[in-house]
């Protein structure tokens, strides 16, 4: 039998440049003084500098990307840190059921620990082999390829493990928090 789920989710529109969306401003960055805290419901709570997280194992996923907008670019080759080594480094405790990431300029998002231990669930620093242009999150972005781009936090600057479910800045502001794009969870 061929694959017949189409690629392009429901209500979406492909496009083939990749808009800038984001609240507020572009954070300025020097890597001198970037760090990335990992903390919370954690045994090993850890502060990475930028150096530190480009040593670790790295993979490049190839992804499709749906902003709730309605538009989609197919075949973003993300490169970096799967969020489950980054897990392991730290070794949550059994408490830990939900993760909070959070940026400079103070947006938020969240996921279940289990939808974040998902394989193609990355910490990015590259795309389609160039370095994150800041207005695309430089240094670290998260990218979650199952989820509605709102979940794709740029500027990423610490992680937190947390017992309850923590609403981000989209997800307290009505839009949904599962945010699957083929069930169109748009808004809560
Ligand atoms: N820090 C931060 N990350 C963010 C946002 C934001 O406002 N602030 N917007 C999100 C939304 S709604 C989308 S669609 C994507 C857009 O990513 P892009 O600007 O790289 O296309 O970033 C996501 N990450
Ligand atoms: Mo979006």
């Amino acid at each position: 039998m061929p694959d017949t789920k189409p690629r392009l989710p429901p209500g979406q529109r492909l496009i083939d440049h990749f808009p800038v969306l984001h609240v507020g401003q572009i954070p300025r960055s020097s890597l001198k003084d970037w760090d990335l805290r990992i903390w919370g419901e954690v045994r090993s709570p850890r502060v990475l500098s930028y150096d530190e997280l480009r040593a670790l194992p790295s993979v490049i996923d190839t992804s499709d990307f749906h902003c709730v907008t309605s538009w989609s670019m197919f075949d973003c080759a993300w490169e970096g840190v799967r969020f489950s080594d980054l897990c392991d480094l730290v070794s949550p405790t059994e408490r830990a059921h939900h993760v909070t990431v959070g940026c400079d300029g103070d947006y938020t998002t969240s996921l279940t620990l289990e939808e974040a231990l998902e394989p193609d669930v990355l910490l990015a620093w590259g795309l389609n082999g160039q370095d994150l242009t800041p207005e695309h999150g430089y240094p670290l972005r998260l990218v979650v390829p199952q989820k509605y781009a709102y979940k794709a936090a740029k500027w990423v600057r610490w992680v937190c493990f947390t017992e309850n479910r923590e609403l981000g800045y989209w997800e307290s502001r009505g839009y949904h928090d599962n945010a699957d794009p083929w069930r169109q969870e748009r808004y809560a």
